[in-house]
């Protein structure tokens, strides 16, 4: 069965002679699928258009922002507003302040917040500045979370480098790494060793509270508590990177969800409303330290960009003002993770779904996940089959194993039962 998809595949032969891969994130390759990527022309709420004119449902959102679908009228009125204004200025502006007053009255760990550009670079200024606060160097990031692409953190890193087949990327120096402690996801215990191996010398404990980035984990109960009580005993700092779940799970957030208070959070995607945007932020004492009141250096020509600022600030407003919004998108997850059990049942299929509220994944394995090692025992082969079908039938699903599946106020439950046939008839086919 296929689509057809020319258009995508003739500008993937240009692409691949001008662009690393063809694309400009590892993820959006469709090699770990053994496919080309389709191209995406347009997209309005749920539904992405490719070149070719093929309508998907969109279960990616854009690996997060979209959490109101794509094109919102509010949003998008927001945009086109402010570009008439300008579109940067490299100077301080109002919708900066406003941006980090509504983030500090959403999340209440948050007293101060900086914006930056990317999650990337909000997680490699949060480690900056923990290690400023404490005076100490060495980080313990847990395996199978994923904080971007800065050198220190593409240790056992998850997302792209599990497919591509690079967790721990070349290029990135020794020295660079050499600080860096991993950790076993849902393991206290091998937190609890790192500190024990390390006395004093630990700044940070970095982790995605939700892992969502080697498919989708949730924490065991107690881990991030006792994540963060292991923390104060050795006075290091707790980094809760929220870069997806941040004003997903609920308006404050997996730190708000768990009850667990991080000192310092990470922040990018549903923030900048599509736009490229991330922020760092916690507690005012830390946050103090960052130029150009303290001496950590951290600076950046687009950061507060007016038009991500713009397009931001509305959707966390929309997002704060209808909270029947995550109503919404959970119960969509749970219809969503309840039809694929019920078909996982019916086939007995050696699968598994998980997830938190609009956050889902399946995952082709029998194995209980908890960690990066089970999440590893997937069957990738029999993932590409079944995305190869869903995508066919005008699914658009993350072409990994370890992505997450992500809803948006513009989803139905009509697709979710469409996805859910799409699914039962692949399962049906494979008997
Ligand atoms: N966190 C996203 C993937 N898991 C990032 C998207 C990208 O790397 O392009």
């Amino acid at each position: 069965m296929s689509i057809k998809t020319e258009k995508s595949r003739q500008l993937f032969q240009r692409a691949v002679q001008v662009i690393p891969g063809g694309v400009n994130s590892p993820v959006r390759a469709f090699a770990s699928v053994g496919r080309e990527p389709v191209f995406i022309k347009s997209a309005r709420d749920q539904y992405l258009y490719d070149e070719d004119n093929n309508p998907y449902i969109d279960y990616i959102g854009s690996w997060g922002p979209m959490i109101l679908g794509h094109n919102e009228e509010r949003v998008t009125e927001a945009v086109k507003k402010q570009m008439e204004h300008g579109f940067s200025y490299g100077a301080a502006t109002r919708l900066e302040v406003q941006m980090a007053e509504l983030m500090v009255e959403l999340v209440p760990s948050l007293e101060m917040v900086r914006m930056v550009n990317s999650g990337t670079e909000a997680v490699m200024s949060a480690i900056r500045v923990a290690r400023g606060f404490t005076g100490k160097n060495k980080i313990i990031k847990f395996e199978g979370c994923y904080h971007g692409h800065g050198d220190a953190l593409l240790v056992k890193a998850g997302s792209g480098a599990m497919t591509t087949g690079v967790p721990d990327s070349s290029g990135v120096p020794f020295g660079c790494v050499a600080d860096t402690l991993t950790a076993k996801y849902n393991d206290l215990s091998s937190a609890e060793a790192c500190f024990e191996n390390h006395k004093g010398e630990i700044a940070c404990v970095l982790v995605e509270p939700v892992a969502a980035n080697m498919g989708v984990v949730l924490p065991k109960e107690g881990f991030l508590q006792g994540l963060r009580k292991l923390c104060d005993k050795n006075n290091a700092l707790l980094i809760f990177d929220e870069v997806i779940t941040g004003f997903r799970l609920q308006i404050d957030g997996a730190s708000g969800y768990f009850g667990v208070k991080p000192d310092l959070s990470t922040y990018g995607k549903i923030i900048g409303g599509g736009m490229p945007v991330g922020a760092y932020g916690g507690r005012k004492d830390v946050m103090s330290l960052v130029a150009p009141v303290g001496n950590v250096y951290q600076a950046g020509t687009l950061s507060g960009n007016p038009v991500a600022m713009r397009a931001g600030i509305t959707q966390l407003e929309i997002l704060k003002k209808e909270p029947q919004i995550y109503e919404k998108i959970n119960a969509l997850g749970q219809s969503f993770r309840q039809g694929v059990q019920k078909i996982l049942e019916k086939y007995s299929l050696s699968c598994q779904v998980t997830g938190i509220g609009s956050l889902s994944c399946i995952f082709f394995t029998k194995k209980e996940v908890t960690d990066y090692e089970s999440a590893k025992t997937a069957n990738t082969n029999e993932f590409a089959a079944y995305f190869s079908h869903m995508l066919a039938k005008g699914n658009y699903f993350a072409p990994s194993q370890f992505e997450a599946i992500f809803l948006s106020a513009a989803h139905t439950m009509e697709n979710i039962q469409k996805t859910l046939g799409d699914m039962q008839e692949h399962f049906e086919n494979c008997m």
